[in-house]
């Protein structure tokens, strides 16, 4: 189907497309609307120099030289004010994922306890594992005490003074000594982050290198800290995914059946949910009222977590949220945290969507709020997925529109995943890359923006790094966008060149594999760390990159942080709020290099941001010699 191309130019995927026309017919407006009457967007804003840090501002620097202020109010430079905005984005992510994995820390606590309402430790093996880096003694030991000891050792991470924190030293010898010798190993995890604060704080730190190395610190604790705990304790309450199939696109969403969306982020709420959909009186109370059943999807990152653990479909990413209310199927759509609109509540009130809000920490215009805990967990998802049934009967059938787009993937790489297909060893997959077959990896994640035609960033690169015989990991919302064109079926490897084509096709698996949500790119780290361990280099010598195409929030400037400051060469393809500032693009895009042994490019044309990975993965393959 071909639609004006007002509405062409805004994705690359039909079902958008289709939606976008729906939301015309009915006049409804969406993300992209509000976008374009935002335009033009501050110029002060975007080039980062504006700063409201205290009540003599709000100040802001003039890009020009000769004409206009060049200093704030208190004295401050474009240099320092960049700096201050940059690292106060990085706090808010580090805040963002660290309190998601503060929040696992506390389910696997309750648990332990006893005291969880409906949680149990599925993964016993990780748990042992997790159990024995930290030193906590397992033998003869129930599985509850050891997670009891490990739940307090973790959630202890965030509050700690001094560091260091236990998963950094997963990282090779050689980073970590990086890190000592830059000042940059995170001590605790809520320290750096309150650090920031401090240091923005007008009149402290002025000197913007000094700042912008406080965020490389709070980053890292982010990603190898409160990211990873995120990751492994999800994994050990609710099991460590494994390859599994699924579909992705609207398309997910069935006419016939209760239809539950659950966006967000913590697996915490969603699991219960899904345990709740398969309750045998709701199921019936679903068929009383005339569905056929009842039909969970997820959206975003909580999508993420669910399709991986479960199979649980994906029904869209972070730009098809509205879209998917304005189907008119959704008969309630389950919030927590993060990367949700507060736009859904007004679009909820033209149909007959329930916006279920569960977070104390998120409430939203328009929405009902069934607050979530996890001591009474599936109690209250059994009633949140009650109100759901109930809300069937208030479908208004003409106002139903479901595209029928949807891919099958097959997702579930996690790291045990990997090494299971591998064959127990990373062996295969180290010879592979010293043969050239694989060229390098490339670890592709982060959000839509509607700077970026929806879903071209993410599937335009990521196809021209597999026909170059780059492998891909993925997370995020790039791996919805991937899932949805087919490229995480083994299939696929007919698009990849001849070597990863091979690879592919001896183990059976994608050229693109879905590592799990933002807060698992933590797993992608733990890779590179085992193959640098097993090569004996440091991970800024494997040949990888990484890649935020259509980034948007501070999660990802947290992200894009502590992956740079991991040693993997990093390209974002919107352009980040420092231009306004010489010294801090200088850093990022070529100091940083000296520092931690990667950098920032920004490129906004995809085929271009590949083509800087794949030059990147082969200067590293030539140094290494292969
Ligand atoms: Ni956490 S952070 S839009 S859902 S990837 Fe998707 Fe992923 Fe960005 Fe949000
Ligand atoms: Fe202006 Fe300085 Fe205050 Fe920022 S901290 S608002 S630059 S006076």
């Amino acid at each position: 189907m071909a639609f004006d191309d007002k509405i062409m130019e805004k994705s690359i995927d039909p079902a958008v497309h289709q939606m976008l026309d729906r939301a015309e017919q009915l006049g409804l407006e969406t993300v992209w609307d509000r976008y374009e009457k935002m335009l033009p967007e501050c110029g002060f804003g975007e080039l980062g120099v504006c700063c409201r840090n205290c009540n003599m501002g709000p100040c802001r620097i003039s890009p020009f030289e000769d004409d206009g202020p060049q200093r704030g109010i208190c004295g401050a430079t474009a240099d320092i004010i960049v700096a201050r905005n940059l690292i106060r984005m990085i706090a808010g992510g580090a805040a963002a994922h660290s309190d998601h994995g503060r929040d696992l820390a506390h389910t696997l606590l309750l648990t332990a306890e006893g005291k969880s309402g409906g949680y149990e430790i599925k993964d016993e093996a990780k748990l042992a594992a997790l159990a024995a880096e930290y030193g906590i003694a397992t033998d003869q030991r129930s599985k509850e005490a050891i997670a009891e000891d490990l739940a307090k050792a973790v959630y202890a991470e965030f509050g700690k003074q001094e560091g260091p924190l236990q998963f950094t030293r997963r990282a090779p010898q050689k980073r970590v000594a990086q890190w000592q010798k830059m000042g940059i190993d995170p001590r605790g995890i809520d320290r750096e982050i309150v650090e920031i604060m401090h240091r923005t704080h007008i009149g402290v730190d002025n000197d913007p290198v000094n700042l912008i190395l406080q965020g490389l610190k709070a980053s890292i604790a982010d990603g190898w800290g409160g990211s990873m705990v995120a990751t492994e304790i999800s994994d050990v309450l609710f099991g460590t995914p494994m390859p599994v199939k699924s579909e992705a696109n609207l398309g997910v969403l069935k006419e016939d059946h209760v239809n539950i969306i659950a966006h967000g982020h913590e697996p915490v709420l969603s699991e219960m949910i899904l345990a709740a959909a398969g309750d045998p009186s709701l199921v019936a109370n679903a068929k009383a009222a005339g569905a056929k059943g009842i039909n969970v999807v997820g959206m975003c990152c909580t999508g993420n977590e669910i399709v991986m653990r479960h199979g649980i479909p994906l029904a869209g990413n972070f730009m098809q949220q509205e879209l998917a209310i304005i189907t008119g199927a959704v008969d309630a759509m389950i919030v927590d945290v993060q990367c949700i609109m507060p736009a859904l509540g007004d679009l909820c009130e033209c149909f007959h969507t329930r916006f279920i809000s569960t977070s104390p920490k998120a409430k939203f215009p328009g929405a009902v709020h069934m607050q979530f805990s996890e001591e009474s967990a599936l109690a209250i998802a059994k009633e949140i997925v009650g109100s759901a049934v109930e809300n069937y009967a208030h479908r208004v059938p003409e106002k139903v529109f479901i595209p029928a787009d949807k891919t099958a993937c097959m997702v579930g790489f996690s790291t045990e995943a990997i090494l299971k297909a591998l064959g127990g060893s990373l062996d295969p997959l180290l010879d592979a890359i010293k043969s050239g077959a694989v060229r390098g990896i490339a670890g592709v994640v982060g959000c839509n923006n509607p700077k970026i035609k929806h879903d071209e960033g993410h599937v335009g690169l990521v196809r021209h790094l597999i026909e170059n015989n780059v492998l891909v990991v993925t997370t995020g919302c790039n791996a919805i966008a991937c899932a949805k064109v087919g490229l995480m079926l083994p299939e696929a490897a007919d698009d990849a060149g001849d070597g990863l084509k091979g690879v592919c096709k001896a183990l059976g698996i994608p050229p693109v594999l879905h590592m799990g949500s933002c807060v698992d790119i933590s797993r992608i780290l733990s890779v590179c760390a085992a193959v640098a361990n097993a090569l004996g280099v440091d991970i800024c010598d494997l040949p990888v990159a990484g890649a935020a195409p259509e980034w948007m929030s501070e999660k990802a400037v947290s992200i894009g942080a502590y992956v740079v400051s991991s040693g993997i060469f990093t390209v974002l393809g919107t352009v980040p709020p420092v231009l306004g500032s010489p010294v801090v693009t200088e850093v990022l895009t070529q100091a940083a290099n000296d520092v931690v042994g990667a950098a920032f490019a920004v490129e906004t044309d995809p085929v271009k941001a590949a083509g800087l990975m794949i030059d990147n993965i082969d200067k590293k393959r030539q140094a290494l010699g292969i």
